[in-house]
């Protein structure tokens, strides 16, 4: 975290100063991104970084299929360099590469130093041959001015076992995030053979104490292991709860008790249609509007536990913040998904801050390449900064004063302050 230094108790007097105290809070703070798929180093090759994992990002598979005329089956029996070229070519060359993922790609690739006026492919994979994964994360990191990143750790993949059972994540810039989606989602379908195989003693349906014990040890040992920041779930639109179905009872007797009795808190990321189109695979997810009674519910009757919520649905936001004004044990954090994009973004970073201050996670980036680190975050820090002028201008002008370190503790607090003290308070 930075610290203010001591000559910023200076008071803003013109907008010019406010334009520049804020562009230089907000640039110079170092964030703490609190959901990505990224990973350390030893995870190997669930670390995804260059120019034709950028390319081939499912957010612009989606994009090429709306102008490309190749078939799914065609572009799936592609490899990944092909469909790299193929995305290249149709969505960058023959087509302007304005869509927010598109833009993406051009934003990292000039941030990085390379010429994209030249529009070379071969030169952009040639940069990224001549460098080491381990000098390429200082690179993204200083650029992109993020102190850390927390991944997304799925208990239930095998990828990730040999890492998590050797001990050694090693880069402690990454940091681990619980993620419960097999459990919760698929657990009669692969969670419970995966936990029988363990030599968990969990029946199908999970309706006995005993079930409940077994998966309570399950998800003791991957806290003790993992040290995760939180647990977390992707949940439908439909999501109901209280509920009397496997994710109603392995809320109430599992994951609310050891969230507690652990202080990790849950994240809940509600609102994915999974497989709306299973041609597209992994870019197949849609999105829905959730009721968030449900969510209320949650909040009410578990005040001891800590909820980390973000909603895939721009219908949903104004209410959710609303909600973040009753319960003090609900932190919204970040603009999902299909809501991380500039107008959206915009908007509700403003309806945030304007209902709920400064006591919000405004973004995390949702990185799964770790080049896509720059411009997410410089996408977002600049319509974050223009935000915040508005706001701090609107006091100003009826007189209020403000000084170089307020504006600097509240950037502080907005890009990592706020996570810390959520995760750390009682
Ligand atoms: O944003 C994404 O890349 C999505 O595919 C999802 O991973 C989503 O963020 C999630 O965490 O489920
Ligand atoms: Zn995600």
């Amino acid at each position: 975290m930075n610290v203010p230094d001591t000559n910023s108790n200076t008071e803003i007097k013109t907008t010019d100063q406010l334009k520049t105290v804020i562009s230089d809070a907000i640039h110079s703070q170092n964030i703490t991104d609190i959901h990505t798929h990224l990973f350390s180093p030893p995870f190997d090759e669930l670390l995804l970084w260059g120019i034709d994992e950028l390319l081939t990002y499912h957010y612009l598979i989606a994009e090429v299929f709306r102008k490309s005329d190749v078939s799914y089956q065609q572009f799936w029996r592609m490899t990944k360099a092909q469909q790299a070229e193929l995305i290249w070519q149709t969505l960058f060359i023959e087509n302007s590469p304005i869509s927010e993922a598109c833009r993406g790609v051009v934003t990292t690739l000039d941030e990085l130093g390379l010429d994209v006026s030249s529009r070379n492919l071969q030169d952009y994979r040639d940069y990224f041959a001549d460098t080491t994964v381990e000098a390429f994360i200082d690179t993204v990191f200083e650029s992109a001015n993020v102190s850390k990143v927390v991944m997304t750790n799925d208990p239930f993949d095998p990828a990730e076992a040999p890492v998590w059972e050797s001990g050694d994540t090693g880069d402690t810039r990454f940091e681990a995030a619980l993620r419960m989606d097999v459990l919760i989602n698929s657990y009669e379908d692969t969670a419970y053979e995966h936990l029988r195989g363990l030599g968990y003693e969990v029946d199908p349906t999970l309706s006995s104490e005993k079930g409940y014990k077994e998966v309570r040890r399950f998800l003791e040992t991957w806290i003790q292991r993992m040290n995760p920041k939180y647990m977390a779930v992707s949940l439908p639109p439909d999501f109901q709860y209280p509920d009397d179905s496997v994710l109603g009872r392995i809320f109430d007797n599992c994951i609310l008790p050891i969230s507690r009795e652990f202080n990790v808190p849950f994240a809940l990321m509600i609102g994915v249609k999974r497989a709306v189109n299973p041609q597209l695979k992994m870019a197949g997810d849609g999105t829905g509007k959730a009721d968030l009674t449900s969510l209320e519910t949650l909040l009410r009757e578990n005040p001891d536990n800590k909820f980390l919520v973000t909603l895939l649905s721009r219908e949903n936001q104004h209410e959710l913040c609303v909600i973040g004004r009753k319960f003090k044990n609900l932190m919204i954090f970040g603009c999902w998904w299909f809501m991380n994009n500039p107008s959206v973004i915009e908007e509700i970073t403003r309806e945030r801050i304007e209902l709920l201050g400064l006591s919000v996670i405004p973004q995390h980036s949702d990185a799964r390449i770790l080049d896509q680190l720059i411009y997410k975050w410089k996408h977002s820090r600049q319509i974050i900064a223009d935000v915040l002028v508005e706001k701090y201008q609107s006091i100003l002008d009826v007189g209020w004063t403000l000084t170089t370190s307020e504006i600097e503790r509240d950037v502080n607090n907005l890009f990592g302050g706020n996570f810390e003290r959520f995760l750390n308070g009682n």
